[in-house]
């Protein structure tokens, strides 16, 4: 699938080994351990209809690679991030026809797979690794010159230096080389043809040359979105002309910022965005935008207050690119730093019924009636019609999305003239499924109750037992 086809979407982020088991059981996890507890392809296949009825087309999952086995002093490979043999499954996810017969029935649900691929590293459990214990690069020379990297500021030093630790050094791989090169690009065509995938999450994309990225992009031939873990728009944005698109790294820290306390700088989060819309090659449109993921502590770790946690959840729904959920946030997990933001889904016996469940449910149903009512919904930047000390309201015609920091035991107001909607139109809020009316000249002007947010357009009011 293009990155047209993915713009629409909406993707759950899944640890593939913490998602679901194969039968259904729901063995301990203990996070700390850093072992694998279990969850596989087949839990994934069993568990769609969850995904689904929270609104969502797309999921992304684990590497699928075979890593290395057995226990480091940092656990167990069980992320799949420690890629031994670029040419053989992680069995400990199932079989070759488990994880196509993940892929066809997706696609029989009208769903997308996401697979997150690396080609930076490989694993190793020794200084200096045991090269032959790699596939199919087992000589020192397919690896670049061991040094760590140390220097952040020093661009070469963070292509060509080596990710990981002495417990688990990650090779560097000689993306320099021809045959290196040409192995990746043929690797990943092959890959996507053999598992069906609709598009794929490139890890560590800072890690190698820009100029390596084009034709590996090209040779995948489906949407690609890059991880370039950095806070910096600056610094991200000229990888927006290699990728498909980028994790919103640059807007994920000030969101977090931003509702974490009562006191989070709103301005902060607007001047981000306009930031990365203006230097972006296509603005944020195809961000990949979050609250959460796998490297970074879960919202909650730091702060519970639900009103602040729903406004949170909602800027991925609201904002121009496309938004990624991270497994777990919608049961109300509270993992700190990896690896306690790996927690089992099965510990929460994937109720539905749940507020934040229902929350997420909302806002997917209130962007696709967004994008169902205006074709224009895509390709129109969203705008800060207004930013103040504890509030903001975002404009994204039709969408309208009324935001604030203030936290549960707040009353907020919002108010801006002219914006756009009929004079005394009714407009129903889809979080609470509230009516009230644009002002005379189509303005809003909002008392909230409870530092909850409000967003428009509804798309489950008229059916509140859904709800
Ligand atoms: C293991 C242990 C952890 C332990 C760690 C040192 O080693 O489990 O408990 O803390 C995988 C596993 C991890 C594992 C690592 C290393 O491998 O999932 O559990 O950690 O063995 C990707 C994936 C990630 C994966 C890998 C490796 C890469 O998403 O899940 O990890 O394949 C760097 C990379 C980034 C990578 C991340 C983990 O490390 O760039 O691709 N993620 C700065 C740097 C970043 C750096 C980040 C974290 O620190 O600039 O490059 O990310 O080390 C902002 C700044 C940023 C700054 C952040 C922290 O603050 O703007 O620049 O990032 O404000
Ligand atoms: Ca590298």
């Amino acid at each position: 699938a293009s990155a047209q086809d993915w713009q629409k979407r909406s993707i759950y982020q899944l640890v593939t080994d913490r998602f679901a088991t194969s039968d259904g059981s729901a063995p301990p996890c203990d996070t700390g351990e850093r072992i694998y507890c279990n969850g596989t392809w087949q839990g994934v296949i069993s568990r769609l209809g969850y995904i689904q009825n929270m609104g969502f087309d797309a999921i992304w999952i684990s590497p699928i690679v075979a890593n290395i086995e057995g226990t480091t002093p940092e656990g167990q490979a069980y992320h799949g991030y420690w890629t031994q043999d670029q040419n053989a499954l992680n069995d400990h996810f199932g079989t070759d026809a488990d994880l196509k017969l993940l892929s066809t029935t997706l696609h029989e649900m009208g769903m997308y797979l996401m697979i997150d691929v690396v080609v930076n590293h490989m694993a190793a459990t020794s200084l200096p690794p045991n090269y032959t214990a790699f596939t199919p690069f087992d000589e020192q020379a397919d690896f670049h010159r061991f040094c760590w990297i140390t220097d952040y500021n020093n661009q070469t030093d963070v292509e060509q230096c080596w990710l990981g630790d002495t417990n688990v050094p990650l090779a560097d791989m000689d993306t320099e080389d021809d045959a290196i090169v040409d192995f990746f690009n043929n690797w990943i065509h092959n890959l996507v043809i053999e598992y069906g995938a609709d598009g794929v999450r490139i890890d560590t994309v800072k890690h190698i040359r820009k100029s390596f990225w084009p034709a590996f992009v090209a040779a995948a031939n489906v949407f690609s979105i890059g991880e370039v873990l950095d806070g910096d728009v600056n610094y991200v944005s000229p990888y927006t002309g290699v990728v498909d698109s980028v994790l919103d790294y640059p807007t994920y820290y000030p969101l977090y910022r931003a509702f974490n306390t009562t006191s989070g700088n709103l301005s902060e989060l607007a001047d981000t965005v306009k930031a990365a819309q203006s230097s972006y090659r296509l603005g944020e449109f195809m961000t990949g935008s979050f609250l959460e993921n796998q490297d970074n502590p879960r919202f909650q770790s730091t702060q519970t207050d639900q009103a602040l946690v729903k406004n949170a959840m909602a800027w991925p729904f609201i904002q121009d690119g496309i938004p990624i959920l991270y497994y777990g946030q919608e049961q109300g997990y509270t993992g700190g730093n990896d690896p306690y933001n790996r927690e089992a889904l099965w510990l929460s016996g994937y109720e539905e019924d749940k507020p934040l469940v229902m929350h997420v449910r909302t806002l997917n149903a209130a962007r696709k009636a967004a994008i169902a009512a205006s074709d224009q919904y895509l390709n129109t930047s969203l705008k800060f019609l207004s930013v103040s000390q504890n509030t903001l309201v975002v404009s994204k015609p039709p969408m309208l999305t009324l935001l604030t920091n203030g936290g549960s035991a707040s009353t907020p107001s919002w108010s801006v003239p002219d914006v756009g909607y009929a004079g005394d139109e009714d407009l129903i809020d889809a979080l609470s499924c509230d009516t009230m009316k644009a002002d005379k000249d189509g303005g809003v002007s909002v008392q909230g109750s409870g530092g909850m947010p409000q967003v428009r357009p509804d798309a489950l009011c008229d059916s509140r037992d859904v709800r």
